[in-house]
């Protein structure tokens, strides 16, 4: 096991010394690619007399100070260089070899085109640096390399010269007049389809715009090409946020460990969030593309220009970008239905991730290996702390914030204390306790009692907050909750719609002048990320579904009725009584199956009733086998008593062309399907009729709920028109995996020999085995154990190939506590068994000793 030491927060120094500039030449040459790079060097500390640069599986040729022959030394995988010189030039010849580069971080090959990823610490691995985010450089950049197999030559910022060099290669040169971090870093050589567009800023500059795909498909770029035009004008008009060079390039690549990058200028992007076009993408794939093109081109102010101080402070830019394009969606589309899906990743991965061993608060105080953090704490819990304070602050104020933050910090490494500093300044609002929910990990507990007294007319709420220990933190203090809530009367008419803090430990409201118990909407549009704990009946819960005024309160409502009556049927079976459905239920969702004037996306967000996952994440330890069997009943009983208008609404929704029909048709046609096999003919039909992905796809999963012949030979049909396009083959694969069935395993191990199918291709690792592993939990869990060793094999094979890949999928592995005695003593062996590998790498070594300790 290579050294592994965590880092702290706490231990935070400024650098000794800086580079202000870099000139980067690239020769590619395969695996005789040449990196030279010459930094102007500035010591800080006065009393430096040593410069350590990173770096990562490094071969120097050259390295020079001030153009002569320098000693230096090589100190746990870092570079030490003796001098005492105020400023000088270093010079640093590096040799790569980037196609053997499978863990696809530093520069690699994708498909025969060279391509960088930096972010966290991959520069290192391209030159010894200083590779930390608050050394801020400007770089030029030249690049060599064949032409006719090379004819794009790609870096950040404005092309500044090109030209043939005779022996068949040619050289382009870059220069980015932007300071920037070595972490947004681009470099892309290769032969790609370029669709061109422009943009005019509002203050009249022309931006030229450039989506650089894989051969062939191009006419799959437009979305893309479409919402990042959208995203430049959103920026604009609601952020007053305009772009701020003369190109903006997108590269499309399908050899990539995340979503996409926002390197400065020049974005790279996974085919998965580009390629789109109505055969082969779904509405979701659509959706999922505006969101991460806007995503990445927010960074271009919320992370390039403003950056983090160090890696502790990741949320700063992320946190905010993704509030940044939640609010861009919600501003496109449906506010309620993004705001709901929103909800759901916090409820499902975020309440998981903080009741497992990787707990950690939005800024991490300690970090094994940085890329163990690009979590859903990190990224979506720390949207929901931008979103507070957008709530505490209002709409002006939080811009007014915004704009001191520009102000105070533009070309500046800052940390999450600064932003939150220029918010309180800028709008007065008081945030020092509103702080700990940065350095604060895991989930509070609201707990609100209700008490209603007749004679006073009053009103009263008692609520209670509370942090449960977590391994990494096991002091809480009460944290600044904004609580948004609406008093409903038993008509119907909203009483009062307000938010409140709640600071203390416990805390009274009083409502006077109230003539009857109103119904409390609680926590509404899910004001903060706690767990809420209020004993609704049902009664309230259908009032709410009917009268809630907001949409995302509806929606809650039918969610929690339904979890209610599910863990009640648990309870019912641990007793070995029979299960119960409340007609009350049935009849409400029948009344909003009925009910014409309510928006479908949201209809079909309520019909998909809660996951096992979700159900799994609201209590502490679960009997997997009895909470699918209330989970599975429950639905057959609402299906069955409801089929008529479920049917009803399918039909008349068959013909309709949007993709909030589709959503609602497909979520009515899974009902029906899990009620009985006698509804299959209607997913046959879809499925043959489909003009469109989610059609298919919708007959398909719905299909996928249970095997059958009809399943078996559409998956095949599919697996034929789609052999050619990797990115459908993944749905291919991702149905696979999901089908229920206590020997997927057998089908799956030998579906990981299939051509669709390679190790060394991240998204489809994904969409074979992450997929099994985080949404397939029955198979997964099969209590023969099964499931964990066909991961922990790919675990094995992975650790060496891509250490990041290997780190993220093995997350449902160390969330056994939640678990049976049996399951965790599987799980944890198969844990053991990782750890002890020979050459483990630290990304899997962090997660599986913290999930072991
Ligand atoms: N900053 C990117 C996410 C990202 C992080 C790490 C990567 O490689 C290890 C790649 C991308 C974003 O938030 O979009
Ligand atoms: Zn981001």
């Amino acid at each position: 096991m290579a050294q592994v030491k965590a880092k702290y927060l706490k231990d935070y120094r400024a650098p000794d010394h800086t580079i202000t500039q870099v000139d980067l030449s690239f020769v590619l040459d395969g695996a005789n690619t040449q990196v030279t790079a010459v930094s102007q060097v500035r010591r800080v500390n006065d009393t430096a007399k040593t410069l350590v640069l990173d770096g990562e599986s490094l071969t120097v040729s050259q390295l020079l100070v001030n153009g002569q022959a320098h000693e230096y030394r090589e100190v746990e995988g870092q570079l030490h260089l003796d001098t005492d010189l105020a400023s000088f030039e270093l010079t640093i010849v590096t040799q790569l070899d980037p196609q053997a580069n499978l863990a696809l971080e530093g520069l690699y090959m994708s498909d025969g085109a060279y391509c960088t990823q930096c972010e966290a610490e991959g520069f290192r691995r391209i030159t010894y640096f200083l590779d930390r985010p608050d050394v801020l450089a400007v770089y030029s950049v030249r690049i060599e390399a064949d032409k006719a197999a090379f004819p794009y030559l790609l870096s950040n910022g404005n092309r500044v010269d090109s030209g043939d060099l005779g022996n068949g290669r040619h050289f382009v040169c870059w220069q980015d007049p932007f300071p920037k971090p070595a972490y947004l870093f681009a470099l892309v050589a290769g032969d790609f389809d370029l669709l061109s567009d422009s943009f005019t800023t509002k203050s009249g500059r022309e931006v030229a715009l450039q989506v650089f795909v894989d051969k062939g498909n191009l006419h799959k770029a437009h979305h893309a090409m479409l919402s990042l035009k959208k995203s430049m004008a959103w920026d604009e008009s609601r952020f007053d946020l305009e772009y701020d060079l003369d190109i903006y390039m997108i590269v499309a690549v399908d050899f990539f460990n995340m979503g996409a990058m926002e390197n400065k200028g020049l974005n790279v992007f996974n085919t998965k969030y580009v390629l789109a076009d109505k055969d082969s993408a779904t509405d979701e794939d659509y959706h999922g593309i505006e969101s991460v093109v806007g995503h990445e081109y927010f960074h271009n102010w919320t992370g390039n220009r403003v950056t983090c101080r160090d890696w502790f402070q990741l949320s700063l830019k992320e946190g905010l970008t993704v509030f940044r394009d939640q609010e861009f969606s919600s501003d496109m589309g449906s506010r309620a239905v993004n705001r709901i899906h929103a909800i759901k990743v916090i409820k499902n991965q975020q309440f998981a991730e903080d009741s497992g061993p990787m707990a950690h608060a939005i800024r991490p105080d300690s970090v094994i290996e940085m890329n163990n953090f690009y979590t859903v704490t990190v990224y979506n819990k720390g949207a929901e702390v931008i979103r507070m304070m957008h709530t505490l602050l209002g709409e002006q104020g939080f811009q007014a914030g915004m704009k001191c933050y520009f102000e105070r910090h533009d070309g500046q490494a800052v940390t999450c204390d600064d932003f939150v500093a220029a918010m309180e300044d800028a709008s007065g609002v008081d945030l020092s306790q509103f702080r700990r929910w940065y350095s604060q990990s895991g989930t509070p507990e609201l707990t609100i009692l209700e008490a209603y007294d007749a004679d006073k007319q009053a009103y009263r709420l008692t609520v209670s907050q509370h942090t449960p220990a977590t391994p990494d933190q096991s002091e809480k203090l009460p944290l600044h909750i904004p609580l948004d809530l609406e008093l409903i009367a038993s008509d119907g008419r909203s009483l009062l719609s307000q938010v409140f803090s709640v600071t203390e430990t416990e805390q009274e409201l009083v409502f006077s002048e109230m003539a009857e118990r109103p119904v409390p909407s609680l926590l509404q549009n899910f004001s903060a990320p706690v767990r809420l704990k209020f004993d609704y009946s049902v009664e309230q819960l259908i009032h709410l579904m009917r009268y809630a005024s907001s949409e995302v309160a509806k929606w809650e409502a039918s969610a929690a009725l339904f979890s209610q009556a599910v863990w009640g049927n648990v309870e019912h079976l641990k007793a070995q009584q029979s299960m119960y459905v409340d007609p009350r239920l049935v009849d409400a969702v029948k009344g909003l199956l009925l009910d014409e004037a309510l928006d479908k996306a949201l209809l079909a967000e309520v019909l998909n009733f809660p996951s096992l996952n979700t159900l799994v994440e609201q209590v502490g330890q679960v009997d997997l086998d009895a909470l699918a069997a209330a989970r599975e009943f429950l639905i057959e009983e609402i299906a069955s008593g409801c089929e008529d208008e479920l049917v009803a609404r399918y039909r008349e929704l068959a013909s309709q062309d949007d993709a909030g029909a589709r959503a609602l048709k497909n979520a009515c046609l899974t009902l029906l399907l899990q009620m009985s096999d006698a509804h299959q003919v209607l997913a046959q039909r879809q499925y043959e009729q489909a003009n469109n992905m989610t059609d298919s796809l919708g007959a398909l999963a719905a299909l996928n709920q249970e095997a059958s012949q009809l399943r078996d030979s559409l998956l095949s049909d599919f697996q034929q028109k789609w052999a050619d396009t990797p990115l459908v083959m993944d749905k291919w694969l991702t149905l696979h995996a999901c089908c229920p069935g206590e020997d997927r395993v057998t089908a799956l191990r030998e579906l990981t020999l299939h051509s669709a199918f390679s190790f060394s291709n991240p998204n489809r690792v994904r969409s074979l085995i992450g997929a099994f592993a985080a949404a397939n939990p029955l198979s997964f869990h099969q209590p023969d154990g099964s499931g964990y060793r066909f991961l922990t094999e790919a675990i094995i094979k992975l650790n060496t190939l891509n250490p990041q890949v290997a780190a993220r999928i093995i997350t449902p592995l160390i969330q056994f506590k939640k678990f049976d005695e049996q399951r965790q003593k599987l799980m944890r062996a198969a844990l053991e068994e990782i750890l002890a590998l020979p050459d483990l790498s630290k990304d899997l070594y962090e997660k599986v000793s913290k999930a072991l300790a």
